[in-house]
């Protein structure tokens, strides 16, 4: 017998695939819809990890899925290919990061070939190729155009490992996202933006759209990152010199307990207190030198300096000190607080350290005595009876809140607002492998655009990779540039693009990937985009999918598309886990290869050291990582895609093991032995339903309640591990009817063909996992083509529904008892159940029976005298 030989069937198979350029898509089909499958595009690092074979298994099962469901399905594929790492090989190893990054994606490309992914590769998008980066620039100056984009001095982070600027979303813990050990530091750069605040309410209220297909968690932390919060901006007078000072709350219920109110080190009033009072002047710097994160992070120790100056509340006429606070930020609200310790849990510490005082204006609900600031161990945040606020006493402190805030509006005290914490997204980079910005600085014209015909504005070449500041810099080529305007001499600007700027809208220009006029055309990117299935890791919550989410926006507004939202559906994969051992003599996780695993123990093999075996997330930290080429080696890709998709639905972590690995393979050897084996049995023709028998009717039913249970699996948010365990049962009670009914003398033609229907489905429906395997089976059953190509099966209703019924029988209309029997039973057979019955028999008995009336599948009547 054949056997079965993965690495044979896979190659051959990928071979025939390429050579039969089965996986391009065309932008339109005759009678069929188009449906986007779109997997988030990896950097080209030069290998891949298990969490790309994961994301590309999930994305090719769906594309391959949708495709037999008769869509036209788009499913590229493409690299986000700009970015440091490649930068920091140059430095290290000498070579130019054009080179490391094509190697790179060689690399994977092959083994994104060795899993047998369908992605059409004439789409292929490489974001370093100037043929994209040309139409980020491009980009750039229409958004330019548009007032989205503008130049301003800021205060940055800035990550002295990189040395380069990092967005926000960047900085993880105070840490460089890249550099867990490097914290990032503020510096004052002039630095370019893009006007994502002007979205921030549609970026909001969008979400609707997004309700149905993107989990709920990614929309809770868009939403938390967005920060919407309603205030009001109620303006406090400096009692020494009069001027105005603005503090944004969005607790005005509180304003009869303001004690003291505090600004942000960088405030302009501070440089005023300074010139009156320059013995803070230091203290004042090096609050600012502080990194910012760390000087807002929870629970962290609050510092002030007081000013010596007073603030009038207007509602009160309350005159309370100012004072500056590391814990309040310039660039959120006004950068002034109006403090109220017994409210709020910053001001509350921050009082007890300073020693300020303290005043209770809301009650806990149904406690009569006023809370006292002085036993207070902490401050009262929860609604509560408004108290000490003269007018406003007695009610409760949320409509308080409204009816504070209409009246400080009223009185012209201040206004009510809306504020968001959303900023606006910095994209320099003082880095040489990105976008560079189309802009050049001519003494003559000022600052102006590139010319369209002059993109792309290319990388320079001669550069020098130091490892000390930003290489283009040092390319004279670059310095010297003629001004589009006066033909001039003019300076190139040096920043380059954040990488999120071309991964914002690679997914569009998939669907017009050679256009040399335009980014993509609007009619192709219409009939491809909102994308119908987006599939990646929630990593990406805030940073890409708001940020993409921006760009479709603007582009909608630029009118290059007219959709509102990129991303219709959003899977968000889950990790992957696998077992990590533990030393805690040697305080560090040490390699498998290290340890002899002993039952559910695991030792140092050096040492004999029991270790701790833990399930975790993989990484390179915790030595239990694994090569997918390494794996797809051993057991196939088959193999290692059905696992994947068995082990855990893809939402939910996915705990790596061999184990898994090698019941995959034997699922696999199972079918295919019994298609094998059995192919003698295997007919195609058409079966004769009047002719079959019961186990015949049994297994028809199994096939159709599993291709019902399959389909309905997949469906219902992509449960692919129902849909093959299904399979599997299936599998199981095929082996059964081959044992009972196969070549024994039950074997009928209609069996046979039977038999055929069955494992022709059980290929068909296991194809978009294990597409190799399949093919190479469909071809043994003597079937033509590819399964790419075929239909998904339709399960019949009628062959699902319980082929038993229940039938009440009576004697003389009296009923006396029921029975339980095949829908397609007889009347003889129905009629000769019914004398069976116990209660029946006696009822009967001794009399003689005049008639007995079948109505088929409900009753049985029979008459006696
Ligand atoms: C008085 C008050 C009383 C406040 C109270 C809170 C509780 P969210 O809701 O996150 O938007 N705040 C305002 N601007 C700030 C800044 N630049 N830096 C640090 N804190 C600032 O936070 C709004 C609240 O944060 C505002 O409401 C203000 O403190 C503070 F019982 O005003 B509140
Ligand atoms: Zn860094
Ligand atoms: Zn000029």
């Amino acid at each position: 017998m054949k056997e079965y030989n993965f690495k044979e069937i896979e190659k051959k198979w990928q071979v025939k695939w390429e050579n039969n350029v089965l996986f391009k898509t065309e932008d339109k089909v005759e009678g069929k819809e188009n449906y986007y499958v779109l997997v988030m595009l990896p950097y080209p690092s030069g290998k891949l990890h298990v969490g790309h074979a994961r994301n590309y298994t999930i994305g090719d099962v769906i594309a391959r899925y949708k495709r037999m469901k008769g869509y036209n399905v788009l499913h590229p594929m493409g690299w986000d290919s700009f970015g440091l790492p490649a930068e920091n090989a140059a430095i290290q190893h000498g070579a130019h990061p054009a080179i490391w990054t094509k190697s790179n994606i060689e690399n994977m490309k092959r083994q994104l070939k060795l899993m047998g992914l369908s992605y059409d590769w004439d789409r292929e998008v490489a974001t370093y190729t100037k043929e994209y980066y040309r139409w980020n620039q491009w980009i750039f100056k229409k958004l330019y155009e548009k007032g989205l984009v503008y130049k301003k001095v800021s205060t940055v982070n800035w990550c002295p490992e990189c040395q380069t600027v990092l967005a926000n979303e960047q900085v993880e813990d105070g840490k460089c996202w890249r550099h867990s050990n490097t914290q990032v530091i503020q510096k004052d750069l002039e630095q370019w933006f893009f006007k994502i605040t002007d979205y921030a309410e549609e970026l909001l209220t969008g979400h609707e759209e997004l309700r149905e297909g993107w989990p709920e968690k990614v929309l809770t932390m868009q939403k938390n990152w967005i920060g919407k919060s309603f205030g009001t901006e109620i303006v406090f007078t400096v009692a020494e010199t009069g001027e105005k000072l603005p503090m944004f709350t969005t607790r005005i219920d509180t304003i009869h307990g303001v004690t003291y109110c505090v600004v942000a080190p960088e405030h302009p009033i501070v440089s005023k207190v300074i010139e009156v009072n320059p013995s803070i002047k230091e203290a004042v710097n090096n609050m600012r030198n502080m990194d910012i994160i760390e000087r807002t992070a929870e629970g962290k120790e609050k510092n002030g300096i007081a000013t010596g100056w007073h603030v009038i509340n207007p509602v009160t006429g309350d005159k309370v000190p100012l004072w500056i606070a590391d814990y309040v930020l310039m660039n959120y609200g006004t950068g002034a607080v109006m403090a109220v310790p017994t409210h709020d849990e910053r001001d509350f510490a921050f009082a007890k350290k300073y020693n300020l005082p303290m005043k209770v204006v809301i009650n806990p609900i149904g406690q009569e005595e006023i809370l006292n600031p002085e036993n207070m161990t902490e401050a009262f945040t929860e609604v509560g009876v408004m108290v000490n606020s003269g007018e406003f006493n007695g009610l409760n402190s949320k409509e308080a809140l409204e009816k504070i805030a209409d009246y400080v509006q009223e009185k012209g005290y201040g206004e009510k607002t809306v504020k968001y914490r959303l900023k606006d997204w910095g994209i320099s980079r003082q880095r040489y492998w990105g976008t560079p910005i189309p802009v050049l600085y001519c003494d003559k014209c000022g600052m102006v655009m590139e010319k369209d015909e002059n993109l792309p504005v290319e990388l320079p070449t001669d550069v020098k990779f130091t490892g000390n500041g930003n290489p283009i810099e040092t390319s004279e080529e670059y310095k010297h540039a003629v001004c589009p305007v006066c033909g001039g001499p003019a300076r190139r600007e040096t920043d380059t693009m954040d990488t999120f700027v071309d991964s914002s809208w690679y997914y569009l220009r998939y669907c017009d990937p050679k256009n040399t006029n335009l980014p993509f055309d609007k009619e192709k990117a219409d009939a491809w985009t909102s994308v119908d299935q987006y599939i990646g890791g929630v990593e990406h919550a805030v940073m890409h999918l708001l940020y993409a989410r921006f760009f479709y926006k603007a582009l909608r507004d630029l009118g290059l598309v007219t959709a509102n939202e990129p991303f219709k559906r959003l899977l968000t994969q889950g990790m992957v886990l696998s077992d990590s051992y533990y030393s805690p003599t040697e305080n560090r996780f040490v390699f498998a290869e290290e340890v002899e695993v002993k039952g559910e123990k695991a030792f140092l093999k050096t040492t004999g050291e029991e270790l701790v075996v833990k399930m975790e997330k993989m990484s390179k930290s915790k030595n239990n990582g694994v090569d997918p080429e390494e794996i797809m080696d051993k057991y196939g890709a088959d193999a290692t895609r059905l696992f994947i998709m068995f082990t855990a639905p893809p939402e939910k972590e996915l705990e790596w093991n061999e184990n898994g690995l090698a019941g995959a393979v034997r699922f696999l050897n199972r079918v295919w032995r019994i298609v094998i084996e059995n192919k003698e049995f295997i007919s195609d023709e058409k079966i004769d339903y009047s002719k079959i028998s019961k186990e015949d009717k049994g297994l028809i039913r199994k096939l159709h309640q599993t291709i019902k249970k399959i389909t309905d699996s997949i469906e219902d948010n992509y449960h692919f591990n129902t849909a093959i365990a299904g399979t599997m049962e299936l599998i199981n009670d095929v082996y059964e009817y081959r044992a009972n009914i196969l070549g024994t003398e039950k074997e009928t033609t209609e069996s046979k063909k039977i038999f055929g229907q069955v494992i022709e489905n059980i290929i068909i429906m296991l194809s978009p996992f294990t597409p190799h395997f399949c093919d190479e089976l469909w071809k043994e059953i003597g079937e033509k083509g590819f399964l790419f190509n075929s239909e998904w099966p339709q399960y019949d209703e009628k062959l699902i529904v319980a082929d038993e019924v229940t039938i009440a029988v009576q004697v003389n209309g009296k009923v006396r008892g029921s029975l339980v029997i095949d829908v397609n039973a007889t009347k003889e057979e129905v009629e000769k159940a019914a004398f069976e019955i116990e209660n029946v028999q006696k009822h009967v008995e001794g009399k003689t029976i005049v008639k007995v009336i079948v109505i088929p599948k409900k009753i049985v009547n029979i008459v006696v005298k």
